[in-house]
């Protein structure tokens, strides 16, 4: 690869042209570079060997049953307690109902992830996966990080092979891959302290893997973590992913600093910058070379950046979402939604080819052209 500026780049860009695996230094040269061109060319090289132009979104709504959560994430302006203004606990064919009000023809997804309720029992969870696999055959539910799964286990005090068990049985499709956060302990610590820990979110997506469920995995980055624990977060998911390759995609979630208490700790207001979101999408690409898909999500990075992203090693947008609050709560100015028509086209004017898929990426619809 010729125009190389950083001679630091050059044993790396080797390694990536023969298609070897990147070390841990090899990554932290690769956030530290201000090489930025090489970087992208590289990402995009791994992004085109893997899918070419190729890139992905889904028709998808977002659904939380409730916002109640006793775990109290400092980054996290979505919780709320009982009788707090704002706080919502739907049973389950009031969820139902809320889906058949957002409907749209077309729909493959049901994403739902939400707070911690302290006190629904774990058969509430499976009503709900059969209610709504009743009500809207053919949509697949892709339901509860691994954070909500330990809390089932907790709750019906059961290991978290006999919870997916039931889920799967139920008819759950995928997990998201939320609840993640960043591993290391130092910052866990201090930004999600009751939530089930590094280990045991990497067990339940074990688990799920084994089971034959799919699963995503997320990094929530832009606070108080260093590029070294960026790294190591993205390490532990490249070694479980060699072991049971169950990963779908990988998801950087940028940090919104509205209306939670880690912003008012640290006195943030402001946004990660757009070079941060598209140098942390390229490593990512790089240096997980064993994971299908590194997704730019749209409702954290802007659809306009979430375009650029597509030479930066990104082969996934996401989805319409319909009603996304998690990261609106927090602050995000996107719009809550954005229809196929629009996600096709933010990928077409960028030069990439569209294709509607479902949860599992089985290909749905190639959009090659967008009728005006
Ligand atoms: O784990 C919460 C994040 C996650 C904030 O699997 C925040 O396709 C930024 O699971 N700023 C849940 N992020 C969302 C999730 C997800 C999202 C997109 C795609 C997929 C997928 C899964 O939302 C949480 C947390 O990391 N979050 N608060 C915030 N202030």
């Amino acid at each position: 690869m010729r125009g190389i500026r950083d001679p630091r780049l050059l044993p790396i860009a080797e390694k990536v042209m023969e298609g070897k695996r990147l070390s841990f230094e090899d990554g932290l040269v690769l956030y530290e570079t201000r090489d930025l061109p090489t970087l992208m060319r590289l990402a995009n090289l791994v992004r085109e060997r893997k899918h070419g132009h190729k890139t992905y979104f889904v028709h998808s709504i977002r659904v939380s049953q409730t916002n109640i959560c006793y775990v109290g994430c400092t980054f996290c302006a979505f919780q709320r307690r009982f009788g707090e203004e704002g706080a919502w606990d739907f049973e389950v064919d009031e969820v139902v109902a809320w889906v058949k009000e957002r409907y749209q023809p077309g729909l493959t997804e049901i994403h739902m992830t939400a707070g911690h309720h302290p006190k629904r029992p774990f058969s509430y969870y499976l009503d709900l996966v059969r209610a709504l696999k009743e009500n809207f055959p053919g949509v697949q539910v892709k339901a509860w990080t691994a954070a909500e799964i330990h809390h089932f286990s907790k709750i019906a005090r059961l290991p978290y092979r006999e919870v997916l068990e039931a889920l799967k049985e139920a008819g759950l499709d995928a997990m998201p891959g939320g609840g993640a956060e960043i591993f290391a302990e130092r910052v866990r610590r201090r930004i999600a302290r009751a939530k089930v820990s590094a280990e045991g979110w990497l067990a339940v997506h074990r688990t799920a893997h084994e089971l034959g469920i799919p699963t995503n995995a997320t990094m929530l980055y832009g606070h108080i973590e260093t590029l070294e624990e960026r790294l190591d977060h993205m390490d532990r998911l490249r070694r479980l992913q060699d072991e049971t390759g169950g990963f779908m995609s990988f998801i950087p979630l940028a940090f919104q600093p509205d209306g939670n208490l880690l912003a008012r700790e640290l006195g943030k207001k402001e946004f990660t910058t757009g070079l941060d979101d598209l140098k942390n999408l390229a490593v990512a690409r790089l240096y997980l070379d064993n994971f299908p898909h590194i997704k730019g999500y749209w409702a954290t990075l802007t659809p306009e950046l979430a375009q650029v992203s597509l030479d930066w090693g990104v082969t996934d947008i996401d989805g319409t979402l319909i009603e996304e609050r998690i990261v609106h709560m927090a602050g995000s100015p996107t719009p809550q939604g954005l229809t196929k028509r629009e996600l096709a086209r933010i990928i077409l004017m960028a030069g990439r080819l569209p294709v509607e898929r479902d949860a599992l990426y089985r290909e749905v619809r190639v959009w090659d052209r967008v009728e005006a």
